[in-house]
């Protein structure tokens, strides 16, 4: 028995949000129209732990869609991808990855893991837990945001970089070219891509998945609001907005949004700014864009991918991509 190594964990967002890109983020996108924060700012540790409990929802199908996908295509992923580093953006506790793992580490080709994900502490816990049940693995974690520290990710090995979960439906089409491209472009040849997509289907399983009855989405949704508080020295009333989530079919995305119930003003001192909202206006803080099979290709190959292979759950809600760097 190899005893286990410790977790190395590069932090490389500033543990001050506020010193960092936060500030920027919200300046712009409370002056765009609809106003917009960005998703990742959803994610510290509270944020963190209510995502973690919308995957146990029942209403919240995305998850249990890509599990059974992984639980039954494991080996074949593994297999496929030939690689002997896993990378993972976005990781949060990683608690699917281990499906991977396992398939990895009884395949005996895999000697690194490197998750990446913007909220230190689920990172670090995830590590140690991770580093504990596979002894022999080598666990480089690193805190960033995937879309600012691509160019940090381990090099060399065969690399196989999953992005799951659906987190990619987060951005917006430009920024998915931008993202999926950079990729591309500094993965090497047979390097591969796993991305996890949601995929269309009825508005009613839509929403149900972004509107549950325990009221845990609305809670996440609204602790955006928490954060600029905190982080930003703002000074929002979360209990004065309502949370409406609502599928926008024209763009095939979720689109969920904070509408003030009544006129305010907000000062938010951190970033030096003063909002005015009248009663019913909105704030999105997160869309969630559903995909076919058909944009998923298009998108990769566009990047600069090309298509191994696509699987799909039974009832074909989620769809997990293997795209390799030619
Ligand atoms: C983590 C981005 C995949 O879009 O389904 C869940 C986040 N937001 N419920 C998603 C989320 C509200 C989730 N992702």
């Amino acid at each position: 028995m190899t005893a286990a190594k410790e977790p190395s964990v590069s932090v490389l967002l500033d543990p001050n949000w506020a010193a960092g890109s936060l500030v920027e983020d919200v300046r712009r996108g409370l002056s765009q129209h609809p106003r917009t924060l960005p998703p990742k700012w959803l994610y510290d540790n509270r944020g963190s732990e209510l995502f973690d409990e919308i995957t146990r929802l029942p209403e919240y199908y995305p998850f249990n869609a890509e599990h059974a996908i992984l639980t039954e295509h494991a080996d074949e992923i593994v297999t496929a991808s030939g690689a002997t580093t896993l990378v993972e953006l976005g990781s949060g506790t990683s608690e699917k990855t281990r499906l991977l793992l396992d398939a990895f580490v009884s395949s005996g080709q895999l000697t690194r893991f490197a998750p990446v994900d913007v909220s230190e502490q689920t990172l670090r816990d995830a590590a140690d837990q991770i580093a504990h049940r596979y002894p022999g693995l080598e666990v480089a974690a690193v805190v960033g945001d995937f879309t600012l520290h691509l160019a940090h990710l381990p090099k060399g090995g065969r690399r196989m970089v999953a992005f799951l979960g659906g987190t990619i439906g987060n951005l917006y089409l430009e920024e998915r070219r931008a993202f999926l491209g950079a990729l591309a472009d500094l993965l090497e040849p047979g390097d591969s891509l796993l991305l996890g997509t949601d995929l269309v289907k009825s508005a009613d399983r839509l929403i149900a998945a972004y509107n549950d009855g325990a009221g845990v989405t609305d809670e996440f949704i609204r602790n955006s609001l928490v954060v600029l508080n905190r982080e930003l020295g703002a000074d929002f009333d979360p209990g004065a907005f309502s949370y409406i989530p609502f599928w926008d079919p024209h763009m095939e995305r979720m689109d969920m949004r904070l509408r003030s119930e009544a006129p305010q003003r907000v000062t938010i001192s951190g970033a030096d700014m003063v909002l005015d909202l009248s009663v019913g206006e909105e704030i999105r803080v997160e869309i969630s864009t559903k995909f076919r099979v058909s944009k998923i290709a298009s998108e990769l190959e566009q990047a600069g991918f090309g298509v191994t292979r696509v699987w799909t759950d039974p009832d074909n809600e989620f769809a997990l991509t293997l795209a390799t760097k030619p």
